[in-house]
């Protein structure tokens, strides 16, 4: 059943929207039943990862597609994990979007979480205000991470395209191509390409993807272009390639498919979550008798015993 809230948030209502979200980022029980109503309107947003090394530019590449998407009547989700400066680099977006035109921002929901993912893995609070964002008609939903490790192959799992953020300068981008960070984008977009050493970064990043060594998701072969995120250039082409690859999916049947693995993962973080919590609860309440029988060797016969206990609390 919706409730009031939930009515209003389907009306666009930013206030609602925000408190809606909230709920479900906590996974409260309203949470849960809001993300179960909006799950039944999901499945149309186009969903994009941005990644690359802290200050390679996502946050403002990310305004320059909230301006161009919402300039073509999209409305836009951005939901930032683990933002080395998160209120000020969001009210950085919003002002650089107030400071064009104010309706705009009526289409722009943006909130930033902590990849504090219970077991160590990607947050379910992620997946699950893409799922809200989705079904709350946001049909361009834009997840941004740092590039780090597992974060990265994660935010593969939940979003439709990968775009990898390469700029010049750092001098680690052989490195960056060895970790593997380099097999994950579906676009590669060298940015700061106004200064003139992003022409070497892209020739070593052409080389990689030409040298066959790579492997392609879905066969895709991945694109790669020079932007500037500060100037402005090189954003309708990204936005092109990134139409283009949604529609690559689409045919495919991959577009729904990655739709139905994001929920897969949701379901089972948010079980993870409970077993983690229930687990955590009952270790806690039997600390003394835990330390006796293990003392005393029953280690088996302990996990029985405490595998029953989560089984009645589940
Ligand atoms: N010269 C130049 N500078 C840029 C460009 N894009 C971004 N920058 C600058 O690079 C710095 C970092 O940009 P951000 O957008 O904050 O980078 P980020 O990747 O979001 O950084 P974190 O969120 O800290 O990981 C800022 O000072 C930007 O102004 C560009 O195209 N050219
Ligand atoms: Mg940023």
């Amino acid at each position: 059943m919706k409730d009031d809230l939930l009515n209003r948030a389907l009306n666009g209502d930013e206030l609602a929207i925000s408190k809606v979200l909230t709920n479900i980022e906590y996974a409260t029980e309203k949470g849960l039943s809001y993300l179960g109503e909006l799950a039944k309107l999901s499945g149309k947003a186009h969903t994009v990862g941005i990644t690359g090394i802290p200050g390679a530019g996502k946050s403002t590449l990310i305004s320059d597609l909230i301006e161009s998407y919402t300039a073509s009547g999209h409305r836009v989700g951005v939901i930032m994990i683990d933002p080395s400066s998160p209120i000020s680099m969001g009210s950085f977006m919003g002002n650089r979007i107030r400071m064009q035109d104010k309706t705009l921002l009526k289409n722009v929901f943006i909130r930033s979480i902590a990849s504090r993912g219970h077991l160590g893995g990607f947050s379910s609070e992620a997946i699950m205000l893409t799922e809200a964002l989705d079904g709350l008609g946001y049909d361009r939903i834009i997840v941004e991470t740092v590039g780090a490790g597992q974060t990265d192959t994660d935010v593969m799992s939940i979003t439709h395209s990968v775009v990898v953020l390469v700029i010049p300068g750092t001098g680690d981008e052989i490195q960056a191509l060895k970790a593997g960070i380099m097999e994950i984008g579906d676009v590669y977009a060298i940015n700061k390409a106004d200064k003139p050493e992003a022409e070497a970064v892209y020739d070593a990043v052409k080389f990689a993807i030409d040298s066959g060594e790579m492997i392609f998701r879905d066969e895709w072969k991945p694109r790669i272009l020079k932007v500037s995120a500060l100037r402005k250039t090189g954003i309708d082409e990204l936005v092109n390639t990134l139409e283009e690859h949604a529609e690559y999916l689409r045919q495919r049947g991959l577009f729904e498919q990655r739709i139905k693995n994001r929920r897969t993962k949701m379901v089972e973080l948010l079980l993870r979550r409970r077993l983690y919590d229930v687990t955590s609860k009952i270790i806690e309440n039997n600390s003394e008798e835990i330390n006796e029988l293990v003392r005393e060797g029953y280690i088996n016969e302990l996990l029985t015993k405490l595998y029953h206990e989560v089984k009645e609390k589940l």
